[in-house]
């Protein structure tokens, strides 16, 4: 650990493909790209980690001939470290007839209706195929405002799975972070963090995440629970909240200790006509942008604001269904994100985080 302030924490995650200091954000690359970016945009972003999803890649083009064309890095050729989820998640959400039992999720493609098996096991061998520097366990994760007794039971299942993903053989390069679960009963998420921790088949887990947050529960029970259970996961793996979450969440997720986060927000909104800023959020097919001669943020040192491309200019692409205001829009966003964690962890180090997180929020409300 580099330094504390408060819970707050500023580290450096140790990979085959580069040291990446956190708090990070990662950006979402599902298919193995982050929608409309080059590798070397995405890295011009401050990004030093991309995700991407076992369920999408599984099912299309197929881990055997990712693993072929050099593992999902010299297939995408992003030179930094990736990290691939579990795929549970994501067969849950997007695939019809999703069977749940001891043995792994049940479920057809959505893409052909093939029928597909994720167990444990093979989520870890098809992911070792992928070749990530970060594998995920599979994990179950029950709707938001589940009853405690469906968490509890998702929360033991999860334990079993974390020890039969540990048991199962994996490229010695690649890490593997166990998932805590427990929604928001603080009392679970204490319970599972510990045992997760304490596992020690084949080495144990090298991170442990946060999932089965933002999954249709207050944001305010969100942070709330953030705030009683992150900083008792075990301090010397890094931490990573799944699937989070807004700029307001990252302060929030840090302050209490996360390290690391991933969100689908900057790279969608971006392409739904929306910059995120310091300011708060710019939607930019509004009239009032039509003749405004300014960048997004003048701030701002990303390609489209150092660029000089006017929020009208960008404004007229978007309407026009150009497919340079969907790149300009995301390659601020995600330079947005990796400023705001940057300043995290410049913040931290001097021991300022709590007026740097109070600041960062009173500018959004402008
Ligand atoms: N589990 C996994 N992936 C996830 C989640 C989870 O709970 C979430 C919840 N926010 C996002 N992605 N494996
Ligand atoms: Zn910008």
């Amino acid at each position: 650990m580099l330094a504390y302030d408060g819970h707050a924490r500023r580290s450096v995650l140790s990979t085959p493909h580069g040291d990446v200091d956190l708090p990070t954000f990662m950006p979402v690359g599902t298919q193995g790209s982050v929608k409309t970016l080059a590798p070397e945009e995405v890295a011009s972003t401050g990004a030093r980690v991309v995700l991407g999803n076992t369920y999408h890649l599984w099912m299309r083009p197929g881990p055997e001939t990712i693993s072929e064309l050099g593992g999902l890095h010299g297939f995408s050729r992003w030179p930094h470290a990736m990290l691939t989820d579990s795929g549970g998640f994501q067969a849950f959400s997007l695939s019809s007839l999703t069977k749940l039992t001891e043995e792994g999720f049940t479920f057809r493609s959505h893409l052909d209706g093939r029928k597909g098996h994720l167990t444990p096991e093979e989520a870890v061998r098809v992911q070792g195929l992928i070749g990530a520097d970060i594998q995920m366990q599979l994990d179950v994760c029950p709707p938001g405002e589940s009853p405690r007794a469906t968490v509890e039971e998702a929360v033991a299942r999860t334990t079993r799975w974390a020890k039969r993903a540990l048991a199962s053989p994996r490229p010695e390069a690649q890490a593997l972070f166990g998932i805590v679960q427990g929604a928001c009963f603080p009392d679970l998420r204490k319970a599972h963090a510990e045992e997760l921790a304490a596992l020690d088949v084949g080495g144990g887990f090298d991170g442990l995440a946060l999932g089965g947050f933002s999954v249709g529960e207050p944001i305010e029970r969100m942070h709330e629970t953030l705030a009683e259970v992150a900083f008792c996961l075990d301090p010397e793996r890094p931490r990573y909240l799944m699937g989070v979450g807004t700029p307001r969440d990252l302060l929030v997720g840090i302050e209490h200790g996360v390290d690391m986060f991933d969100c689908v927000l900057p790279t969608r909104n971006a392409r739904n006509g929306q910059a995120l800023t310091r300011f708060g959020r710019l939607i930019i097919k509004n009239a009032r942008h039509a003749r405004d001669p300014g960048p997004i943020d003048p701030q701002c040192g990303c390609a489209a604001c150092r660029g000089g491309f006017s929020r009208a200019y960008l404004r007229h692409l978007y309407l026009s269904g150009e497919i340079l205001a969907l790149r300009l829009l995301t390659l601020h966003n995600l330079h947005y994100y990796g400023e705001l964690v940057a300043g995290a962890r410049a913040a931290i180090s001097e021991g300022t985080y709590a007026s740097f997180k109070r600041r960062s929020l009173e500018a959004m409300e402008l």
